[in-house]
């Protein structure tokens, strides 16, 4: 059995692995850690948990970065290039994909890996895909583990990308300190195509492609965003959202992102907003396990099975109010757990 003090072990993921492994930053070690706590296998999700409790402590050390953006939008080649741009100023880099589209196809990593090649080739990089199977809330509660994981790897910054489809993005925007939105260059009708959920959620707008032909368009689209922010955005609720715009392929605005990303986390570490952040992040991780879990419980519970079948139709048919359906339920349920206590 392993033991908190750091000398935990754990192992059947293809041998022997340790938290010291993880913490001397070993690269297979740590991609073995992620499997392992992506395992659907009960035995393997304990396992992942005292291997993450022993690691705890060497967590937070890094700055967490969410991006995001439409389908197209140009996350990945950003990424390629903000990734060479953090290596060349000394920072090692983990990237993270949350892509629900994959979890429900199967993953489509293989598009992105060719489009990361550069940055996948470098000594100080970790590049996972999302996992390719679950509900998106189980794929997010993943990606916080590897995101844990990685930070005990010591790894300076941590990107994690996710497509936009509203409620991905809910979810990355509670991992991580600072969420960019990446936004096409484009005239009105863009703007009211992203919703406002999504730009409320931003910490951080570029607008990407400003090269070539879209250089001038990429401007006026910075300038639309600008002045919409400063009519959404309500007094005295944090930070506006800087615009920038950048090119990925010609590796243009890299270093103003970095800056406006360090000065943004840099503001919030020093009014002790980014700890407090950090906390109702994990309070609110947590809560949702707990939902999950005693839904799944409740939902699995063989003596439960007929009941809720019944009360299911009760209620959608008028015969009981929802609410009366709800407490049968819960009470049946407290009679079954104490049953199963036994
Ligand atoms: N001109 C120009 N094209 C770009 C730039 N960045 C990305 N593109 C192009 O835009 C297309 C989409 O880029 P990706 O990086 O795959 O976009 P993505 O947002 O990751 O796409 P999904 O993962 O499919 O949602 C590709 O054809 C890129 O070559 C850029 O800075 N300038
Ligand atoms: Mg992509």
């Amino acid at each position: 059995m392993a033991k908190d003090d750091g000398i935990a072990s754990v192992g059947r993921v293809g041998g022997l692995l340790t938290a010291e492994d993880i913490r001397s930053g070993d690269r297979r070690a740590l991609a073995r850690a992620i499997t392992l706590s992506e395992s659907q296998r009960t035995d393997h999700k304990s396992e992942a948990e005292i291997l993450l409790k022993s690691l705890l402590s060497d967590t937070g050390h890094s700055m967490r970065i969410g991006i995001s953006g439409p389908p197209g939008v140009g996350k990945s080649t950003f990424i390629e290039a903000f990734g060479l741009y953090l290596l060349g100023i000394g920072k090692s880099v983990a990237v993270l994909a949350v892509d629900p589209s994959s979890a429900l196809s199967g993953g489509s990593i293989l598009g992105d890996k060719t489009r990361m090649e550069r940055l996948a080739r470098e000594k100080d990089v970790f590049i996972r895909p999302s996992p390719a199977a679950g509900a998106l809330g189980g794929v997010a509660y993943h990606t916080r583990e590897a995101m844990l994981l990685c930070e005990a790897a010591g790894f300076d910054v941590i990107l994690i990308e996710t497509v936009g489809v509203g409620q991905s993005e809910m979810a990355v925007a509670d991992l991580v300190d600072v969420f960019v939105l990446l936004v096409q260059p484009g005239g009105g009708d863009d703007l009211q195509g992203i919703k406002r959920g999504v730009i409320e959620l931003a910490d951080l707008i570029v607008v990407t492609k400003a090269d070539g032909n879209f250089s001038e368009l990429a401007r006026h689209t910075a300038a639309d965003y600008r002045s919409a922010l400063s009519i959404i955005w309500r007094r005295g609720e944090g930070l506006q959202p800087e615009v920038l715009s950048c090119s990925a392929t010609e590796g243009r605005g890299m270093t103003d992102v970095w800056q406006a990303v360090e000065s943004y986390c840099g503001a919030l570490a020093e009014s002790g907003e980014l700890a407090r952040k950090r906390e109702n992040q994990a309070r609110r991780w947590m809560w949702r396990a707990v939902e999950e879990n005693v839904m799944s419980a409740l939902k699995n519970e063989p003596a439960m099975a007929a009941l809720l079948e019944r009360l299911d139709s009760d209620a959608a048919e008028g015969r009981k109010t929802p609410s009366a359906a709800a407490s049968e339920i819960l009470a049946a349920f407290r009679g079954a757990s104490e049953e199963s206590a036994k």
